[in-house]
């Protein structure tokens, strides 16, 4: 199959890396300058809990391709622009393997094929333009963005598995989502302001901020009526920061690399959506306001 990730950082390259394996994937890399480079030069090596020299293509430039799939695993602020390159190319599907909520959405509006919903658990960090780091093996959910069965779905889900991904497809992607953000909103924040890897969330210093935060979100959840209870929000929160304990989360990436954050699409997301329902959720708001403290600070937005 014909496959190209969209933003191949530490997630998209690690996927990709994992998917080109396999010989009868032909997997195209759209990545930034040194990461494209290095790839294009030397090919990607996966390091860590897997290991592997692959060869990719890869380029800076996702216009005009044609493929079977796109995974997109941009940040979420970029979504809206990565949908624009995407439409002056040609897709089968396009997956969202990508945190935060709206993402699918975004790319529906400009985009004639299937949008898929995916979430992705797997550690990565990017530690050197062409080197990826698995830091930790975790599974890919995905099906179809509103629900129900998807054709695609199972045809990508057999294709993930396949190449030795662990992979579920699942027919509830929206109560999946959210659970995804409540995972992120309890770990995210919390391991970027204290610096902290996801295990740290488990302790008694941060477990109470985490939780609730994610408790907040479970509830927001409920009131866009989702169903998803405060039970298996925190299993899923705590199950994630055991699973990847010794993981840098992704906003905590971003910090370290002084980069923007996703915070908007997570915690500011739980804030927007439970003022539109009159609903509370100060956790999130104060989370939110300090990790966009921090990006005012550093000159990364308005
Ligand atoms: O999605 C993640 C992230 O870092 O953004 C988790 C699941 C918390 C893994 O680190």
């Amino acid at each position: 199959m014909d496959i190209v990730v969209f933003g191949a950082g530490s997630l998209g390259s690690l996927v990709g890396g994992i998917l080109a394996r396999d010989s009868s994937n032909e997997v195209t890399l759209v990545a930034r300058d040194a990461h494209a480079d290095a790839v294009a030069e030397s090919g990607l090596e996966l390091v860590g809990k897997l290991e592997a020299t692959v060869d990719p293509a890869a380029t800076t430039d996702g216009r005009g391709l044609e493929a079977d799939l796109a995974i997109v695993t941009v940040k979420s602020f970029d979504t809206a622009a990565a949908a624009e390159v995407l439409e002056t190319g040609s897709y089968g599907s396009v997956l969202s393997l990508q945190n935060g909520m709206g993402n699918e959405e975004a790319l529906a509006a400009r985009l004639e094929c299937p949008i898929l919903a995916g979430t992705a658990s797997y550690g990565a960090i990017l530690r050197d333009p062409g080197v990826v780091e698995c830091t930790g093996i975790g599974e890919i959910v995905l099906g179809a963005r509103t629900g129900g069965p998807s054709a695609h779905a199972d045809r990508i889900g057999d294709l993930f598995a396949s190449a030795g991904l662990e992979t579920t497809v699942a027919a509830d992607m929206p109560r999946r989502l959210w659970e995804k953000l409540a995972v992120n909103a309890g770990i995210n924040a919390v391991t970027a302001l204290t610096r902290t890897e996801n295990g740290a969330v488990l302790e008694a210093d941060t477990n109470d901020l985490a939780r609730t935060a994610t408790r907040e979100t479970a509830r927001v959840a409920r009131a866009v009526d989702v169903r998803l209870s405060n039970r298996t929000a925190l299993d899923a929160m705590e199950d994630v920061a055991a699973a990847t304990a010794g993981n840098t989360s992704s906003m905590h990436q971003d910090v370290l690399a002084a980069r923007r954050t996703e915070i908007d699409a997570i915690n500011g997301y739980v804030v927007d959506r439970a003022a539109e329902r009159e609903l509370e959720v100060p956790t999130n708001r104060l989370l939110a306001s300090l990790v966009r403290t921090w990006e005012r600070g550093r000159g990364l937005r308005e």
